[in-house]
């Protein structure tokens, strides 16, 4: 079973633990030994941002970050592991304070759409098939301060140029309603996918859904990925969990709310999500009083709790889950679940 799903998770998500209140707690690990992690945790795929793969990006010449994406291609394929995309990283650049895509200063736009198709190249060369697009500062902290319809214009304009510059790269827009900003465009799929409509080649615009950020939108992860895959725009999950309306929290998946995971999971099985061969990723972080040796653990507890739901997805009695439905006892429907869940 494990061998149908396929697993990946970014450097990001083995980190140090600070925090806006707290310095780091945990000493940084280097990107070749992070590599190492993948294969003992139960992982094959690696997520990039940009500058995961190529450091001081914006430093460096067009052969130069060739170079350095090619020494990394051959790391990941001495460990045996592929790139499942890359993302740019603008929200750490003095260019991107105010968002890349919809910043008010069209120097920062122009930058922040070069280094779009830079991060395909990059893409390109570690042989990874699309790009993610988690909007981070592409908002505002109060709304007089851009002018929001043209920001959705600025953003298709980014997507735009990038689907032409490459013709052979696919974008997936991860959806997320705030945080770092006060309000973000494109808080949920169904604007992601509206957006991608929009596009020059639809076919390549698609989303990523991460669980934490649908239930900060308030929305359930398990219906937006319904929704996404009744689209064919399923591309990748951020898989995690969160409790209640706080933080982005990058909870162990399952941790918070097991019910929302098992129909997370349940979804993905109904959507034939392993047969399209797209990885599921693990977007948790480690808490910040876990030590550092003991720093991996939410990587491969919510590998095995996804892996332990899918079970309990197949095994459910189909026989009595029908006979609810044809007697429209919803009361039984729900304690046959739950009875499921606790094992019994
Ligand atoms: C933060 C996002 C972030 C992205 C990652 C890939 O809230 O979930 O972790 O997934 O940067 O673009
Ligand atoms: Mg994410």
């Amino acid at each position: 079973m494990a061998g149908e799903y396929r697993f990946s998770f970014g450097p990001w998500n083995v980190h140090e633990g600070a925090d806006p209140f707290g310095p780091t707690v945990r000493p940084s690990i280097g990107f070749g030994t992070k590599l190492k992690y993948y294969k003992q945790l139960g992982f094959d795929g690696v997520q990039f941002h940009d500058d995961d793969a190529v450091p001081d990006l914006d430093q460096k010449s067009d052969l130069e970050m060739e170079k350095v994406a090619g020494e990394v291609k051959k790391m990941l394929d001495g460990e045996g592991l592929v790139a499942e995309f890359v993302a740019p990283r603008l929200w750490e650049s003095p260019r991107g304070i105010d968002g890349g895509f919809t910043s008010n200063d069209p120097a920062n736009r122009k930058w922040a759409i070069q280094r779009l198709k830079r991060t395909a190249m990059i893409a390109n060369i570690l042989d990874a098939r699309f790009l993610v697009l988690w909007l981070a500062r592409e908002g505002t902290y109060i709304r007089e301060s851009k002018n929001a319809i043209d920001a959705h214009r600025y953003l298709l304009d980014a997507i735009n140029q990038v689907l032409e510059f490459d013709k052979r790269i696919e974008i997936a827009i991860e959806p997320k309603p705030n945080e770092p900003m006060d309000h973000a465009y494109i808080p949920t799929i169904g604007h992601a996918v509206a957006l991608a409509s929009q596009a020059v080649d639809p076919k390549r615009v698609g989303g990523l859904i991460e669980t934490a950020h649908a239930i900060l939108a308030g929305l359930d992860p398990s219906d937006e990925m319904a929704f996404a895959l009744s689209m064919g725009k399923l591309w990748s999950v951020h898989l995690n969990d969160q409790n209640g309306l706080k933080f982005d929290e990058d909870k162990t998946f399952g941790a918070a709310n097991l019910r929302g995971a098992y129909n997370q999971v349940r979804v993905l099985e109904l959507g034939g999500y392993p047969a399209t061969g797209r990885f599921v990723g693990l977007d948790v972080k480690a808490m910040r009083t876990q030590p550092a040796e003991l720093a991996t653990k939410h990587l491969s507890n919510s590998r095995t709790i996804f892996l332990k739901l899918v079970e309990k997805v197949r095994t459910f009695p189909k026989d009595v889950q029908q006979q609810c439905i044809a007697n429209r006892d919803y009361e039984a429907l729900e304690m046959a679940v739950i009875q499921h869940l606790l094992g019994g």
